[in-house]
This record gives C-alpha cells, structure tokens and sequence, in this order.
C-alpha cells in the first residue's frame, strides 16, 4: 500500500528530490554510521571473530571523532588510518538492487534531482548520473596548501606531500562536521527545496544537518515526504508515507510501479 502510495507521489511530483544516507549502502556491506544494524560496532564482531586487531580498532572508531578538522588536526596519521581502512572496505563491495533501483527511477522521472550524503561513490557506480555528494567522495583527496583536488583510490600515506604543489600535505576530499558543504551543491538543493513537492529519503538516520532539515523544509511547504528506512526515525506526519523496509527491497518495486 505505501510501495504504491510512493510511486503515485513520485510519478506525480513536477519538482522531486531523492537523499539517501548510509543505509541505502548497509545491504552492499558498507557499515552505517548510526542506527540499530550495521553499526561500525557491529561490523568489528563480524570482521574479526571477536579477535583484538587493527581492524577492530578501526571499526570501533565513531564518525563524532574522527570526521572533524580537530581530530585531523590532532592525529592526522589515525584518521588517515580510519579512511584508508575503510576505502579498502568500500573497493571491496559493490552497488546493490537500491542503488540501481533509483538509477532507474532517475531515467524514468527526468526532473528527480539526487542528492547523498554518502562518499562511498556507489551512486555513481551504478549509473546515476548528476548525483550530489554533499559530503565528498572518499575517493579523492585535497591538498592542505593549495586545494588542489584529484581522485585516489589507492591508501594515503599521512607524510605524502601534494603532487601539484609538492609543499602541503593531503586530506581525504570529505566534509567534517563544522565545515561548510560544497556552495554550488548547497546551492542547487535548496532551489529545489523552494519549490520541492515530494522528497524521498533513504536510508539516514536524519541527525546530520544541513540534509536532516531537507524533509522539514519539504513537510513545512505540504509536500510529501517518503522515508524508507528499516527504522523508526521521525514521529509521524499526515503527509508522510513511512515504508519500514530495507532500501534494496522497496526502491525496486517502487520503480517497477512508477
Ligand atoms: C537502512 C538500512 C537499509 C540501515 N535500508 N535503511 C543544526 C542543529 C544542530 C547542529 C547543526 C545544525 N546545523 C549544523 C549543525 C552541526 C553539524 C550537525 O549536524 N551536527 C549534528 C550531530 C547535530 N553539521 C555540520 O557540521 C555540517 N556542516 C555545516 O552545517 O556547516 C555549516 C557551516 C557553514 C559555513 C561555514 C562553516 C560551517 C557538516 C556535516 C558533515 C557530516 N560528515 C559526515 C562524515 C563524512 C565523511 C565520512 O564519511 O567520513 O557525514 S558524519 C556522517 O553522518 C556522514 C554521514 O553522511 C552523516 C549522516 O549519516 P547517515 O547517512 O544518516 O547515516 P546513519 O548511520 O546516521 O543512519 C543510517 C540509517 O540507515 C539508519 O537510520 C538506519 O536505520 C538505516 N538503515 N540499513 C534502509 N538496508
């Protein structure tokens, strides 16, 4: 009922914003930061059979520490350690049936702007394109000095010196807390909220601003929201349409509605 109370809304709307979070990504593998599944916790049981080890450590890590300019500040050769671990784990998965679900839906609802707040690029490995990553991609990195920005995949040495001015170090092309997101994307998504009548969000856990106040800013002009989530994340709206649902299971039968 709600599967097709979406696709109506969606098929609908003339001005259609998608943002996913971390959750569209837990069924290719990719811990979430937050939430009852998938928790980086979780994730350290599982990697290392209950045994003490580096990747346990890196697992334990919280986003609340180590992705902010301080913690760089202060230990740049841990955080470092903290994304190169997890760009191995991200090398090592694949976009799952959520991610090419909204790739289709893309094709099929031209005007659906797509926004993540996700770095792990699985949007764009699928095929979606346009999609703006809000907080960066994990895959690239900035150069301290003079923000020379380019696309690594490979481990990050903290002593490795910036190739284009050979004086500054680097830091993954990400947004810590604190920090201002990409003006021109900002910028972009809130053109569309002015005039948004249906968002559908994805798999967030709504407690990061800017992108937890997308839905808001949608509810308070009487769009539809629709949050699928296999959570309880938000009291309910009348507007609302609540799919309590793994994202790689709902988004493919709303496409095949829409
Ligand atoms: C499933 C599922 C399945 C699981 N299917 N669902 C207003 C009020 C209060 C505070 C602020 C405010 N405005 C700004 C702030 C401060 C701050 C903030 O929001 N703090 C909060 C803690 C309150 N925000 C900022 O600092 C932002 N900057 C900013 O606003 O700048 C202003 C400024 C202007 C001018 C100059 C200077 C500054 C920046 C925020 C950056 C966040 N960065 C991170 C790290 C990115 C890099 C990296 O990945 O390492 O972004 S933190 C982390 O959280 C990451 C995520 O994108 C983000 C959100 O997490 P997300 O995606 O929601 O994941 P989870 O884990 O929380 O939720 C997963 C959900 O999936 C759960 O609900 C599950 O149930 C669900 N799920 N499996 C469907 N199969």
């Amino acid at each position: 009922m709600s599967i097709e109370k979406a696709a109506q809304i969606l098929k609908r709307a003339r001005y259609p914003l998608f943002l996913s979070g971390a959750g569209i990504s837990a069924e290719s593998g990719i811990p979430t930061f937050r939430g009852k599944e998938g928790l980086w916790r979780e994730h350290r049981a599982e990697a290392t059979g209950g045994r003490e080890s580096r990747a346990a450590t890196m697992a334990s890590m919280r986003a609340e520490d180590l992705a902010t300019p301080e913690a760089f500040q202060r230990d740049p050769a841990l955080v470092w350690q903290w994304y190169n671990w997890r760009k191995r784990l991200i090398s090592e998965k694949k976009p799952n049936p959520a991610h090419f679900a909204i790739r289709d839906i893309a094709h099929k609802l031209p005007n659906l702007l797509c926004a993540t707040q996700n770095v792990d690029g699985f949007h764009a490995l699928a095929g979606l394109e346009g999609v703006l990553e809000m907080h960066g991609n994990i895959f690239r990195t900035r150069c301290l000095g003079c923000s020379d920005v380019r696309e690594n995949r490979g481990e990050i040495d903290p002593e490795t010196l910036c190739v284009a001015c050979n004086q500054a170090a680097l830091r993954p092309d990400v947004v810590w807390f604190g920090e201002a997101l990409p003006q021109n994307i900002l910028h972009t998504i809130y053109e569309r909220l002015h005039v948004c009548d249906a968002i559908i969000v994805v798999g967030t856990s709504g407690s990061v601003y800017p992108a937890a106040g997308f839905a808001v800013e949608v509810r308070r002009r009487e769009g539809y929201v629709i949050e699928i989530n296999i959570d309880e994340t938000h009291r309910p709206y009348a507007n609302d349409v609540y799919i309590r649902a793994k994202a790689g299971e709902a988004l493919p039968q709303i496409c095949a509605l829409i």
